[in-house]
Parts: C-alpha cells; sequence; structure tokens
C-alpha cells in the first residue's frame, strides 16, 4: 500500500515527477544535479573523479526507489525472511555492478559521453569496499547478487569496518601493510540511519532477580556502545528486488560515561567516549587465526547483538509472541564468527523476554544455520573462558547451560566415553579453558553446512566425525558459486555479448544453465575465431596493466599462466615458483633450436599474506627474487617471464581473470574447502591446471579431466604421504630446484634458509616434493595443449559451458530450499 504521507499517491507523483527516467537526457540532468548540489562543484567545471561522485549518486537515487518498494513489499507479506549473517563482505566496486544489474549501463555511458567524459575511465575512479579477506568474505558478497537476483527476501548483516583489509605495497619485494582508509572520500554506496541505533552492552556481572515472582537472571552491563546502521543496497538484475545490506558502526553511546562530565574533566571525557569507535575500526587481517582477542570478540558480539536486536524489533512489529519466530526468521551463520549470536538470543528470550528455558531452547535450535568455510584445524575459533567471563559473563553462562544440558543427552546415548565427551564438549579443559565456538554452532545449529562435497565428506569423516555419527541428519554441503553478474556481464563484457550472440538470447544471465547450450558450438571455427579475439582484447587490457605495475613488458603470443589468492602455505604458491625456477633452469640449459621449441609464458602471481605469518611474506619475496633474474636474462627473453601483482583485490580480480590462459589451483588435497576463483576463471573460459581438491572434483564431473590439467596425490592419499615424506627421497629437480634457492642463487640466502627448511624431507608437510613431478607433467600438458589453438579453443570454449553448475544462483537456491525454506517474494514493477 502507498501511502504518500497526507497528499495522496497522484499529488505526490506530480510533485516527484514520478520515478526516476533511465533514458540519457534524464541521466545527464541528475548527474549534473549532482555535480552542482551533492559534490558542490561548478556544472561547468568538475573533473574524473567529481563526474563518477555525482553519477554515483544519480545510480544511488535509482537504487534507493527499488529498495523502498522493496521492503514495502516485504512488510506487507511478511514472509520468512533469511538474515544473512557475516563479520566479512567483500563487495569490491558498487557503480559498475550496479548499472549492470539496474539494466542502465548503455543509458549511462552516453549521458556522459554527451558531457565529455567516459564511462569506463569513471568506473575506475571508485576504490574497493574490501571489508573481508578472501573467499569466504567474496562468497557472501556474490550470493548477497544471488538473493537479490532471485527475489528472496534476504537482510545481509555485518560490520562497518572504518579499515578494511590493508593494501599491500611492495618494497624491494617484500610486503609492507598500509591501512586502507576507504572511506577518506565519502562513499555514495551508503545511507548513514542515524535514527536506527541500538545500544550494545559489555563487560560488568550477572544479579539474581525476581520477575513476575519468577527467580532470574539480570546482567548489569559495565560499558554500553551504540551500534548505528549504514545500508547499502543491492540490486537484483532484471527484477526490482534490491535488498539490503546493513553494517553496523560503533559510535559512542549517549549516556555513556556521565561521571567523567560531572567531575570536571569534558575533554577526557570527550576522548574517552571517542573511544568506543575502535570497535568497528579494523578488519581483521588474518583469515586463519585470532585466538584469545578481546577486541575481535567485542566485534563479534557488537555486530550479532545490534542484529538480532534489529530483527527482534522487526519481528515484533508484526507479531505478539515468539511462537511464530522460527517460521518467519531464518538466522546463517556464516562460518563461527557470528556464532554468539546464538546465547545472545537465548539471552534475550530468557532475561528480557522471560520464555524460560524450555520454550526459548526451542526456539533458538528451530533458527540457526551453520556454514563452516574451512578444513584447518588452526582456524576453528576458541575463545579462552577467562576472556570470555569479563566480556560477556551472561553469555558464558548461558553456553555453561547449554553445554550441561548437551553433555547430559550425549552421556545417555554414548555413555561413559569420557574422551569422547570431552572432545564434543562446547567447553575445552586444559591448562586455559576455552570455549569452543564451533562446537557451540554444531550443537545450536539445526543444519551444518559444507562448501563442497569433499568438504562435507572431510567433516563427516575427521573434523567434526563425532558429531556426524551423533547427527548425521544434521549435516548437508551446498557447493559455492559465484555470481555471473559480475564475473561475466561487469567484468567481461566482450565475452558476455559473444555468449549472447551465440546463443541468442541474454537469458542466461538469469538463467545460467542455458550456458550449457554452448557445447553445441565448442567446436565451431567461427565462434573459436571470435573467442580468441576476445581473448586478445583481454590479454591487452591484462599486459598493459602489468607494464604499468612491474615495468614489464610480455608477449601476447605467451601463455598467461595465473595464480591469484590470498597467500598460503596449504595453498602452494611456492611449488609454483618452484616449478618456475624449474622452468627456467631446463630454458638455460637448451642450444638455440631447443629453445625454438619453447611455449612462451608469463606466469602471474598475486595476493596478499596475512601480516604475521613469515613464510607467507618470505614466499612473496621469493617470487620477486626469482623474477628479477629470470626477467633480466637475456637467454631467456620472452620464453619466460614472472611477474607479481600488487595489492590483489576484487577489481584487480576483475581485470585479471578474463586476461588469462590458465589458472592455477594447486593446494594440497584436503585442505581447500572449496575454492571459488576457480570457478570465475572457468566462467571466463580459462583452462584450470589444479589438484583433485575441494570443488576442482565437482569441475572434473561438468568439464572431464580431459579438458582440464588435473594433477597430484588425491585427498585420501594425502595422509599416507605425510607418514612416507621422512622416508621417502624426494625427485632430484625437485631436490635441484631448491637447492638453488638455497644457495642464494636467487640472492637472499639466509632470508630464504627458514623457507627451503620447510621443504626438508620429514618436514614437507604441504607435499611439494612428492606432487613435483607431476605437477610438471601436469605443465608439459598444458604446453603441448597451447600449441593447438584449435583444441586450446575449444577446450576453452567447453569451460565456459560447464561453468553453469558453478553459479551462486545454484547455491542460493539450494540452501533457500534445503537450508532457509525461504521462498520468493517478488516486488511487482
Ligand atoms: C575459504 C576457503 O578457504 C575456501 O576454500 C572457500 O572457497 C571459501 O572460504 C568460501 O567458502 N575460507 C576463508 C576463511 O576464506 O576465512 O576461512
Amino acid at each position: 500500500g502507498f501511502v504518500g504521507g497526507k497528499i495522496g499517491k497522484d499529488r505526490m507523483f506530480e510533485l516527484m515527477d514520478g520515478f526516476l527516467k533511465n533514458d540519457p537526457i534524464s541521466l545527464q540532468k541528475d548527474i549534473l544535479h549532482h555535480v552542482e548540489y551533492t559534490v558542490a562543484r561548478s556544472r561547468f567545471s568538475f573533473d574524473d573523479f567529481e563526474a563518477y561522485q555525482a553519477l554515483s549518486h544519480s545510480v544511488r537515487d535509482r537504487l534507493i526507489e527499488r529498495w523502498h518498494d522493496t521492503q514495502q513489499h516485504f512488510k506487507k507479506k511478511d514472509p520468512k525472511r533469511l538474515y544473512f549473517l557475516s563479520l566479512e563482505f567483500l563487495m569490491g566496486r558498487s557503480l559498475s555492478n550496479s548499472v549492470i544489474n539496474l539494466g542502465i549501463r548503455d543509458q549511462c555511458a552516453e549521458a556522459l559521453s554527451q558531457l565529455g567524459f567516459e564511462y569506463e575511465v569513471l568506473a575506475e575512479q571508485e576504490g574497493d569496499a574490501a571489508l573481508g579477506n578472501g573467499g569466504l568474505a567474496r562468497l557472501s558478497a556474490c550470493q548477497m547478487d544471488s538473493l537479490a537476483t532471485l527475489d528472496y527476501p534476504a537482510w545481509g548483516y555485518g560490520l562497518r569496518y572504518q579499515y578494511g583489509l590493508f593494501r599491500q605495497i611492495i618494497l624491494d619485494g617484500f610486503q609492507l601493510e598500509q591501512p586502507d582508509y576507504w572511506l577518506n572520500f565519502g562513499n555514495p554506496w551508503e545511507i548513514e540511519r542515524v535514527h536506527v541505533s541500538y545500544p550494545v552492552k559489555f563487560y560488568g556481572n550477572v544479579k539474581e532477580d525476581v520477575v513476575n515472582g519468577k527467580k532470574c537472571k539480570v546482567w548489569i552491563p559495565g560499558e554500553t556502545v551504540e551500534a548505528v546502521a549504514y545500508d547499502n543496497p543491492i540490486p537484483g538484475y532484471g527484477t526490482r528486488n534490491t535488498i539490503n545490506l546493513r553494517l553496523w558502526a560503533a559510535k559512542p553511546s549517549d549516556g555513556y560515561d556521565i561521571e567523567s562530565y560531572n567531575t570536571g574533566d569534558y575533554i577526557n571525557a570527550i576522548v574517552n567516549r571517542q573511544k568506543a569507535e575502535i570497535i568497528s575500526n579494523v578488519l581483521y587481517p588474518d583469515d586463519r587465526s585470532y585466538q584469545g582477542k578481546e577486541l575481535r570478540l567485542k566485534q563479534q558480539y557488537f555486530f550479532v547483538s545490534a542484529s538480532l536486536q534489529d530483527i527482534i524489533r522487526r519481528f515484533k512489529d508484526v507479531h505478539g509472541n515468539f511462537d511464530d519466530f522460527p517460521d518467519k526468521v531464518a538466522l546463517q551463520l556464516n562460518d563461527t564468527h557470528p556464532s554468539i549470536s546464538i546465547a545472545e538470543l537465548m539471552r534475550v528470550l530468557l532475561d528480557e523476554e522471560h520464555l524460560g528455558w524450555k520454550k526459548s531452547w526451542n526456539i533458538v535450535k528451530q533458527v540457526f544455520s551453520f556454514t563452516t568455510h574451512t578444513v584447518l584445524p588452526e582456524a576453528l575459533e576458541k575463545v579462552p573462558v577467562d576472556l570470555f567471563q569479563n566480556v560477556l559473563p551472561r553469555h558464558l553462562e548461558i553456553i555453561y547451560d547449554i553445554n550441561y544440558a548437551f553433555m547430559e543427552e550425549l552421556k545417555k546415548k554414548i555413555g561413559q566415553d569420557y574422551a569422547r565427551l570431552a572432545r564434543m564438549s562446547i567447553v575445552e579443559e586444559g591448562a586455559t579453558k576455552n570455549i569452543r565456538v564451533a562446537n557451540l554452532s554444531i550443537v545450536c545449529s539445526h543444519t551444518v553446512d559444507g562448501v563442497s562435497r569433499a568438504h562435507y565428506e572431510l567433516l563427516k569423516t575427521r573434523v567434526f566425525k563425532d558429531f556426524y555419527e551423533l547427527w548425521p541428519e544434521k549435516f548437508q554441503y551446498k557447493t559455492n558459486g559465484v555470481t555471473q553478474r559480475r564475473w561475466i556481464v561487469v567484468s567481461n563484457p566482450s565475452l558476455c555479448a559473444l555468449i549472447s550472440k551465440w546463443l541468442g538470447t541474454d537469458s542466461w544471465i538469469r538463467d545460467i544453465d542455458l550456458l550449457a547450450r554452448l557445447r553445441e558450438y565448442a567446436s565451431n571455427s567461427d565462434l573459436q575465431k571470435e573467442w580468441m579475439m576476445v581473448k586478445k582484447i583481454n590479454k591487452m587490457r591484462l599486459a598493459e596493466y602489468i607494464e604499468t605495475m612491474s615495468g614489464v613488458k610480455v608477449s601476447l603470443d605467451a601463455m598467461f599462466d595465473v595464480q591469484i589468492k590470498r597467500i598460503h602455505e596449504y595453498k602452494r604458491q611456492l611449488l609454483n615458483i618452484l616449478g618456475v625456477i624449474h622452468r627456467y633452469d631446463c630454458i638455460k640449459n637448451m642450444d638455440k633450436n631447443e629453445r625454438k621449441k619453447v611455449v612462451p609464458r608469463v606466469c602471474i602471481i598475486g595476493g596478499k599474506a596475512p601480516p604475521g605469518y613469515e613464510i607467507a611474506k618470505k614466499i612473496i619475496k621469493l617470487c620477486h627474487a626469482v623474477a628479477e633474474t629470470i626477467n633480466n636474462d637475456d637467454d631467456v627473453g620472452d620464453l619466460l617471464k614472472l611477474v607479481f601483482i600488487p595489492d590483489y583485490n576484487v577489481s584487480v580480480a576483475e581485470l585479471v581473470i578474463p586476461g588469462s590462459d590458465l589458472s592455477q589451483h594447486i593446494s594440497t588435497a584436503g585442505h581447500e574447502a572449496s575454492g571459488t576463483g576457480s570457478m570465475k576463471f572457468l566462467m571466463n573460459g580459462c583452462l584450470l591446471l589444479a589438484t583433485a581438491d575441494g570443488s576442482t572434483n565437482e569441475i572434473i564431473e561438468e568439464i572431464g579431466a580431459e579438458n582440464m590439467f588435473i594433477f597430484g596425490a588425491k585427498i585420501n592419499e594425502v595422509l599416507t604421504l605425510r607418514e612416507q615424506d621422512s622416508t621417502v627421497e624426494a625427485p632430484l629437480h625437485f631436490v635441484r630446484v631448491v637447492r638453488m634457492v638455497r644457495e642464494g642463487y636467487f640472492g637472499f640466502k639466509d632470508y630464504f634458509k627458514s623457507l627451503c627448511d620447510t621443504l626438508e624431507n620429514g618436514k614437507d608437510f604441504y607435499l611439494l616434493g612428492s606432487d613435483f613431478a607431476s605437477y610438471l607433467e601436469a605443465q608439459a600438458a598444458a604446453d603441448i595443449a597451447y600449441v593447438d589453438k584449435k583444441k586450446w579453443n575449444e577446450m576453452s570454449i567447453l569451460c565456459t559451458a560447464g561453468s553453469a553448475r558453478f553459479s551462486s544462483d545454484r547455491t542460493i537456491e539450494d540452501y533457500a530450499e534445503k537450508t532457509w525454506g525461504i521462498k520468493p517474494c517478488k516486488c511487482p514493477f
């Protein structure tokens, strides 16, 4: 129902001139209006950045209209809503994505060109929103796009960090971290909601009280911080639906520290108040370990408490009691990071709503679902009990109570198996007592999801074996996916046009299964020619970028071989570099005629190392040291180049992926829960050189091992190989390349010593030595395939055609049906 204040719909539309129009003239008027009144520059003189700002505000206005309609519609229909709780969202740029999803890209380009600006140039002005580390965070962003596009009544909740993921600066080949103060120049994509704010409390103690004649607990907190909402509209593609990503910022609370004002120390009181903002200041830049950090716990609770207050307020607006809560609310825990919301919801229902334990627990266990994104034990969060007791004393009590009930139930089922009870307990006993957040999440969620089938198998048989045996029905998996809107339509417009031309429709942008029809044309020589042209255009763009960033000139005839992702030992960038050294060594030892047969390569590596992860940082330095030697060796010339692309982020990925021929996903089998980079490359027709790990196994099923370069130990072989590692000699060429590094062929002998030590017999945990021979074979197979252009193009087309299954649209539909129980709720146009 439209209620236009007191004046009625028609008069309102008259005043507002209806909805904003999307023809180029209307857009021009809006852009100039924003130049003058929002950016406050003269409309007769403004630069690219100011034009970008004005354009963004014009697009944002259009988003807001749709966003309002969508929220109104949801309110009217009151469907079951999904709340996606995540501490990280890696959104990247918004302009390019918004104009595509709104369907106004061409109109914007035309409007701008008449004003003397180029759309592409303006789009480049935008910095990335990097409120996340890696795979998990970019997955959240892709899933938000799919939720909006598929019309699901969903909300995202997270933290509005002032500093996103650090900027990576390379100095003499070493990584330095610089703060990413991304809000410096304003952020047109968010809407500050000063009136949507909630108090979040910390510390203090717990007292007994009596309410309505019943004993209960009250938490007397010691500190209050205000959470203020910032809304980020997320537009769907080909629909009016525009959902909300609500991020919380910490602000000093009004009632904060009244006493210090009264003591007359005005300045200090203000300074102390300001400290509250620290909570949402900075993203933790490590995706594996943040154990025992008070600030981290406070961040988690801060965002969870504000989100739940908001969710409960919305529910109570319409519902008189909590009976319908599980039918109206699905709470998705994106990894363990938001898991304190379990204890928080329990606390609210018990202590504030006074529903009693049984009823509260019955609600809690129906609303949460939990997706884990890792297999690495060190990434499973633990919080020291002492820390918990100090920061959230009431929540600790509640967790103890949940655990007590769980342990009693478990004893009834498995008897006195104390070892197993201890493993499954939410509380870890030992020198320091810890809360195991993963166990809490499993015990209290109705569904536990893995992110690929292989991941699911590992959860069942290793990581959460005890829990699987207890509750097999809780465990599921939804293989990850990525959005074709950003990863083809936005980032590879030429490929997008080509696909639509050959399919005779652009419906695949919403209905990804249509992509499979490309298979029919995979060997068509006309398509192949056009396909190659598109790749060439993208390679040119990438080559220019490489030259600007690293000064290295690369040949377009060379195979562009790319590995871009966070730097981690298990992802084995080191294996890649050792492979490059081997290639270099071979070329050096060839005569002129042999060199003529070499397939030229440009090896591209990019990624950030967690700031405290020494070995990862040494890998970055090694890459630079090796590149320095190879790229300046006249014997080698264009046959081999190695480049490191600094400050890898979403917008760099958008440029690099379309321009790649081959991409590497070479984790030690059993370590990559899924992997999503591979899916983006696949969509863009880049061939994959990969281990049979995570989602790769499913990619193989889809496009066939014959269209990929698969190598290395399988998941079930890794444990045995590791046991044998100290007895089996590494192959000679492996020993040789490691020795080159160790003996200082690339300089920095002392610095690389500890890196080389990780490859010694018996210490080679990630099995670089035992996989090396088959890695080189896969690389050789890629060289052979590349020479046969027809074959290569066919494989490339088959990659794109086979990528449909890896769209996040498929993942989200699966979650909606099997985990969340939500249905589309489409806002009428
Ligand atoms: C990542 C996993 O390492 C990756 O395999 C997976 O594709 C991705 O999550 C999305 O599910 N994990 C993280 C993390 O980024 O922080 O644990």
